[in-house]
């Protein structure tokens, strides 16, 4: 039975990926942080079939352990502070996280058994103010947070081990991918979960910074299929995984608001304190690598991806009613 380590299981990424694996048949062990409260509400229905372990990307005794003991053939790098407005004010942690917690991992992997493949969670984030559009594999850089530069980080650290170590470190370049299990802080989370809650009678506003800024979003579970995808090609490399639709907050709000029959315009506040010190404008990617030598595409469509959120927001706003 191949055996998968996927840090990041709690996350959104973590546990779709972790429920296609299983349905792959491998055996998966995710590593999870110590925190004075379980915070595992995302993986809690397959708990009994992964094996999570204690560890940290800031802490490379634990990765080595961890690596000794299960052996795995896999490893998907999913940790990481991976909110970019957080990055703003807690820019060394994010950068000791998402950057240098990247090369902790390669190095484990280098001392453990470098014949595990690697996949490392990168970021639409790192080409920021866009020199090309859309955005491929070859489009030079520009991130406008610190998050994103840490991000280029981990992103030239797993070219660097691969071309110095001959590891099959992989770098997936993914553009904004969601669903209902994205965190609420995330601006799709935030709209999906506000439309709900207003239907509902539980909020009556919705306060958000920027609406004009454009993402080209898709669907988690299409996008962890990529992950695995990439994996199991023969030659490592990167790739840009994105639908090649681009969309702006404003259009998701709108989106969002009509599936309840609401008017957002009576809901929304622009407010201050949700806009960025440096913002990225637009992003759409163009993913022909991908759907040529991984024969991936994405299945979930914008209009279907709003509705989904919103639909289950609903439903779980509507039960707490
Ligand atoms: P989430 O924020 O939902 O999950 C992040 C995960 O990282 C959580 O499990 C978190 O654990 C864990 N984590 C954070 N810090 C550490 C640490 N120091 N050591 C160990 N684990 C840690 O992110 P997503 O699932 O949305 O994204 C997965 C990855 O993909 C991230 O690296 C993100 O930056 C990247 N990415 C995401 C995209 C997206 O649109 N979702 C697009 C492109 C890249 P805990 O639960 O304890 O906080
Ligand atoms: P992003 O996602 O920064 O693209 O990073 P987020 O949903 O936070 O922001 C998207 C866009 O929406 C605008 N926006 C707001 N954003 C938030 N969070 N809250 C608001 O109130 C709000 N109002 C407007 C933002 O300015 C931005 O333009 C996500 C993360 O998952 C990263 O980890 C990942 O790497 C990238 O996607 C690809």
């Amino acid at each position: 039975m191949n055996c998968a380590f996927i840090t990041g299981i709690t996350g959104q990424d973590g546990s779709y990926l972790a429920e296609f694996l299983l349905d792959q048949g491998y055996e998966v062990v995710g590593m999870v942080r110590r925190s004075s409260t379980v915070n595992f509400e995302r993986i809690n229905h397959i708990q009994d079939r992964v094996t999570l372990v204690s560890g940290d990307l800031l802490d490379e005794v634990s990765l080595i352990s961890i690596l000794r003991e299960y052996r795995p053939q896999e490893v998907y790098n999913l940790a990481a502070q991976s909110f970019v407005q957080t990055s703003w004010v807690q820019p060394v942690f994010t950068g000791e996280v998402t950057a240098l917690g990247v090369t902790r991992l390669l190095d484990a992997i280098r001392t453990v058994d470098p014949t595990i493949r690697f996949y490392q969670a990168s970021s639409s984030e790192m080409f920021g103010k866009v020199l090309e559009v859309p955005q491929t594999e070859t489009t030079p850089f520009y991130p406008r947070s610190p998050y994103g530069v840490a991000k280029v980080y981990g992103h030239w650290i797993t070219v660097n081990y691969r071309e110095s170590y001959g590891l099959h470190a992989t770098s997936g370049i993914l553009f904004n991918h969601e669903s209902p299990r994205r965190g609420f802080e995330f601006v799709t989370r935030k709209i999906s979960s506000h439309a709900a809650r207003i239907k509902l009678g539980l909020a009556h506003e919705l306060r958000l910074g920027n609406l004009e800024s454009r993402r080209d979003w898709g669907y988690a579970p299409d996008y962890v299929r990529a992950m695995w995808l990439m994996l199991q090609q023969e030659a490592p490399g990167d790739y840009v995984v994105a639908t090649g639709e681009t969309h702006s907050v404003r259009d998701f709000v709108e989106l969002a608001f009509d599936h309840v029959g609401l008017d957002y315009r009576q809901f929304v506040v622009q407010d201050e304190r949700f806009m960025r010190p440096a913002e990225v404008d637009l992003l759409v990617g163009d993913c022909r690598k991908a759907r040529d030598a991984l024969g991936w595409q994405p299945e979930v469509t914008f209009e279907e991806l709003v509705r989904r959120m919103v639909d289950a927001d609903l439903r779980g706003f509507g039960e707490r009613v």
